[in-house]
């Protein structure tokens, strides 16, 4: 008979989202967000200054396969790339017939969702927001507010993660400021999913 996991327990600051112990720290920045932006001349621009990070994602030690529950948390930092939100590259799960759970811990975001016959969903998320992504639905999340936006998510061990599908189309929607506040506007440079 397999040996037995054992139950175990992490810590999680609810101030800097740092999860502890934890597998391994992810780090994304500007440079690894290229063409993910509608603004390419305000992505060179801000490049130029800098390779800014953008969000840092913790994750648990927890094997990736069927049954297990894999948790991590995501902390988005504030600004923009012209005036779109810094964002998470978004994905699909491998197995997409997968939900996950977000908890907002701290900051202000949005939760932008898509399937793939170009339904979308969009949820406001605050300190206390749980939000649900229903399986089948890809998922990026931005910060827009004017501190760290931190979450847990909670997702099934064998999800895994599809990021190419949104690296080749991009995602319907972007979210912009516009006029102080965020405004969900279409994509021009969304491929849509063949029918
Ligand atoms: C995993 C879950 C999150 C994201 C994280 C970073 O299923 O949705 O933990 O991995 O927010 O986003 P991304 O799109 O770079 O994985
Ligand atoms: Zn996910």
């Amino acid at each position: 008979m397999r040996e037995l996991m054992r139950p175990f327990k992490t810590l999680v600051n609810m101030k800097s989202g740092q999860l502890n112990p934890c597998r391994h720290v992810i780090e994304r920045r500007l440079s690894d967000m290229k063409g993910m932006y509608l603004d390419a001349q305000a992505y060179s621009r801000l490049l130029n200054q800098g390779d800014k990070l953008i969000y840092k994602v913790y994750e648990v030690d927890v094997a990736q396969e069927a049954g297990q529950l894999i948790y991590c948390t995501t902390i988005i930092y504030p600004g923009k790339v012209g005036n779109e939100y810094f964002m998470t590259k978004g994905h699909f799960h491998l197995k997409e017939d997968t939900a996950e759970i977000y908890f907002c811990l701290q900051g202000e975001g949005h939760l932008l969702m898509q399937a793939r016959d170009g339904q979308v969903s969009f949820l406001q998320m605050k300190s206390g927001t749980i939000a649900y992504v229903s399986p089948y639905w890809g998922h990026r999340t931005m910060n827009t507010g004017d501190k760290e936006f931190i979450f847990l998510a909670v997702f099934p061990g064998d999800a895994g993660h599809n990021y190419r599908a949104v690296e080749d189309r991009g995602f319907a929607k972007i979210l912009v400021e516009e006029g102080g506040s965020p405004q969900l506007k279409r994509n021009p440079k969304y491929v849509a999913e063949p029918e």
